[in-house]
C-alpha cells in the first residue's frame, strides 16, 4: 500500500514568469536570473517525471512574481485540496489560480476564507499535520485548517516556525515514514520528538528543505555534507541547482504540490 505522505502519482508545478526578477525575498542578495531559474525548473520536473509521477505543468503567471512556488497555495491530502489563504498580499490572488486546477483532480475541495496559511508552513507526516505559526500562517488560518482536517482523521499539532525564517519548512522535511530532516535549531524546539531526526550539517541550515518523492530525495544543490549523509542513510538523493529560487527564500518543497 501507497504511504501517501511520500508516495505520489501526481505533482502540479508552475513555470516561471519574467516578473519573477520582482519575486518577495527577506533579504536581497541578487535578481534571480530566469534562464537559469527555468532551466533549474525543467530539471526539477523532469525528477519528478522520472519517478513515474504525472506532473501538471502550468503556465507562467506575470501578476503573481511569486507563482512559481505553488506549494503555499494548497494542502493535498487523500480525502480531499483545502485552498490556502497566502499571508503575503501580492500572493492572495494565485489561490484563485489554482482553484480549477484542484477541483479537476478532487472531489472534495475546502477553503482557508478568514484567517491566512501557506503551505509552507505544513509539514504532513503518517502520524500528523504540523502547521507553523509564522509571519504568513496565523491562529485563525490554522484554526479553520483544523476544522477542515479533524473530521477527516488528521490530528493537527500546532508549532512554531522558527524566528527569522520564513516558513516552518524551510527548516525541515519529511524523508520517510518516521524519518524528519531538520536544522538542529529547530530539532532543539523539541517539536520532533518521538520522530528519527537527522540533521543538516553545520552550515547547511539550507538543505534542510527538500523533498522526498517516491523513491527520490530531492534536495538543492551545494550542500555535499548533507547529501553524502543523507546517502549514507540510503536516500536515493539528487541534487538540483537552487541558486536562483534561493535568492527568494524558495527551495525544492516550495515548487510543487505532491499528491
Ligand atoms: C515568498 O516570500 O512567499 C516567496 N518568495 C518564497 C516562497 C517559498 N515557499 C515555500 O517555502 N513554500
Amino acid at each position: 500500500m501507497k504511504n501517501p505522505t511520500y508516495e505520489f502519482s501526481r505533482a502540479i508545478t508552475r513555470r516561471p514568469s519574467a516578473s519573477i526578477t520582482e519575486g518577495l525575498r527577506a533579504t536581497d542578495i541578487g535578481t534571480p536570473d530566469l534562464d537559469q531559474m527555468l532551466r533549474d525548473h525543467a530539471h526539477y520536473v523532469a525528477t519528478l517525471k522520472s519517478t513515474g509521477a504525472e506532473v501538471i505543468e502550468l503556465d507562467p503567471l506575470a501578476d503573481y512574481p511569486d507563482g512559481v512556488f505553488v506549494e503555499d497555495t494548497a494542502l493535498c491530502l487523500p480525502q480531499g485540496a483545502v485552498l490556502m489563504r497566502p499571508g503575503a498580499p501580492s500572493r492572495m490572488g494565485e489561490t484563485v489560480e489554482m482553484a480549477p486546477v484542484l477541483r479537476a483532480c478532487y472531489d472534495d475541495m475546502r477553503e482557508i476564507s478568514k484567517g491566512h496559511a501557506d503551505g509552507g508552513d505544513i509539514l504532513v507526516t503518517p502520524r500528523e499535520i504540523f502547521v507553523g505559526r509564522s509571519d504568513r500562517t496565523d491562529a485563525m488560518g490554522i484554526a479553520e485548517l483544523r476544522a477542515i482536517v479533524d473530521p477527516w482523521g488528521h490530528k493537527l499539532t500546532e508549532v512554531v516556525t522558527p524566528n527569522g525564517v520564513l516558513h516552518f519548512k524551510s527548516d525541515c522535511s519529511l524523508l520517510d515514514g518516521e524519518t524528519i530532516l531538520s536544522t538542529k535549531r529547530l530539532e532543539d524546539s523539541g517539536c520532533f520528538d518521538g520522530y528519527n531526526v537527522l540533521n543538516t550539517a553545520a552550515g547547511e541550515d539550507a538543505a534542510a528543505n527538500t523533498i522526498r518523492f517516491n523513491e527520490l530525495v530531492l534536495m538543492p544543490a551545494g550542500f555535499p555534507k548533507t547529501a553524502t549523509m543523507l546517502q549514507e542513510n540510503g536516500y536515493k538523493v539528487v541534487e538540483i541547482n537552487n541558486s536562483e529560487c534561493a535568492k527568494l527564500d524558495g527551495g525544492m518543497s516550495c515548487l510543487s504540490l505532491r499528491f
